[in-house]
């Protein structure tokens, strides 16, 4: 099988192709990535050439919006399995236009080409797109839930979700879709909420926390996540959308709590900084569709140990992430103060 992975440098993609190398020796993969700011090789390191000395994992550097490119990898693969996005809530707020190009056109230029040469297509998306929900609500989301997103990532995410679901409908693509919460792990990048606190811990920075810090995200692991893509590969009903999730509600305090702990530091040393615009409240999913009806199940089921094996995966791999940290942390300094 070869399988063409977009966005397979940054977070969630690098991760799926090592979690392939490890899993499907026989699947052959072509990463196509822009290397954005979010992108890096070194996500790839011990893939691209790995210790088995084949060259089942190959690299090109472009943009899924080109449409001759994509047309011409997609021509050569069996399966596309698309991550590549904009993928940053606070970037969509201080400028929408890029999450607009590759969230929603990228995404029309990838479906006329699986369209054209007959190919399987998987889509990778975020339960953002359903809005969010109070903190007493006793529902969570579902398959069932209408969209209605509230940040211009959001949005375009839930407008990339509509274009497949059209080009299923009207003609014929043998697309799936999934909807994944909050993903941590390896390799994520330090804009984001996780591994910004933990990098701030090891410089000696406080960790920042927006508004009441009572907002509820629902945690996997990353290879949680994948495993669960590679089952709806294999064994998704075409045309379907499956939640993915593991039960992991926490408030972004508890988080970062918990992080301070892995630190030796006490709890309550860290900044309350100003809020997101449109800050969601809570994401929840209720993946017993994908638990029921393929019959997965995730491995990753105690946040502690996994965000504990997180910090130590910084920890020991400072220079992946050093070169990136100055710049977000000059990025959220333009609009974030520490409050009093
Ligand atoms: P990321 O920002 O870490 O990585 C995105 C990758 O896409 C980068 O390597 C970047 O270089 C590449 N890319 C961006 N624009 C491109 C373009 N025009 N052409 C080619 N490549 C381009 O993102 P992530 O956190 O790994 O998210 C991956 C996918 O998973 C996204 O579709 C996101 O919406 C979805 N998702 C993420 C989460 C999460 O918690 N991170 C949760 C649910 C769903
Ligand atoms: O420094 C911070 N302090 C803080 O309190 C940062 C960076 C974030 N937060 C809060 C905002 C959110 O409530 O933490 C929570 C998580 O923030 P992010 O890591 O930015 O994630 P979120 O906005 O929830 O979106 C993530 O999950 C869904 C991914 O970035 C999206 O790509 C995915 O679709």
């Amino acid at each position: 099988m070869h399988v063409v992975v977009t966005g397979g440098a940054g977070f969630i993609g690098s991760n799926f192709v090592h979690l392939t190398r490890a899993t499907r020796p026989d699947v052959r993969v072509t990463v196509l990535d822009k290397l954005t700011y979010a992108g890096s090789l070194a996500s790839l390191d011990g893939v691209l050439e790995d210790a088995r000395g084949d060259s089942m994992v190959e690299f090109v550097q472009g943009d899924i919006c080109d449409a001759g490119l994509v047309d011409s990898l997609v021509s050569g693969a069996d399966v596309v399995v698309h991550f590549a996005a904009e993928s940053h809530n606070d970037n969509s707020l201080a400028d929408p236009r890029p999450f607009l190009d590759t969230n929603v056109i990228g995404t029309y230029t990838l479906l006329e080409a699986v369209r054209r040469h007959g190919v399987r297509y998987h889509h990778i998306s975020t339960d953002e797109v359903y809005g969010d929900l109070e903190l007493d609500d006793p529902n969570r989301f579902t398959e069932a839930t209408p969209y209605n997103p509230s940040s211009p990532y959001s949005s375009t995410k839930g407008a990339s979700d509509l274009l497949v679901r059209a080009w299923v409908r009207s003609f014929g693509v043998a697309a799936t879709i999934s909807n994944c919460s909050n993903n941590y792990g390896p390799r994520q990048h330090v804009e984001k909420f996780i591994p910004r606190q933990i990098t701030n811990l090891i410089d000696g920075v406080r960790p920042k926390l927006y508004g009441d810090g009572l907002n509820v995200r629902d945690w996997i692991h990353v290879d949680d996540h994948n495993s669960a893509v590679w089952t709806i590969i294999e064994r998704g009903q075409i045309g379907a959308t499956y939640l993915i999730g593991a039960d992991g509600e926490e408030s972004n305090r508890s988080v970062i709590e918990a992080i301070l702990a892995g630190f030796g530091q006490p709890v309550d040393a860290f900044d309350h900084v100003t809020d997101r615009a449109g800050h969601d409240r809570r994401y929840a999913i209720d993946a017993s569709r994908l638990r029921s009806e393929l019959g997965w199940s995730p491995v990753y089921t105690d946040f502690a140990d996994g965000l504990a094996a997180t910090i130590e995966w910084y920890r020991n791999n400072e220079g992946w992430w050093r070169p990136m940290k100055q710049d977000v942390e000059n990025k959220y300094a333009l609009t974030q103060q520490v409050l009093e």
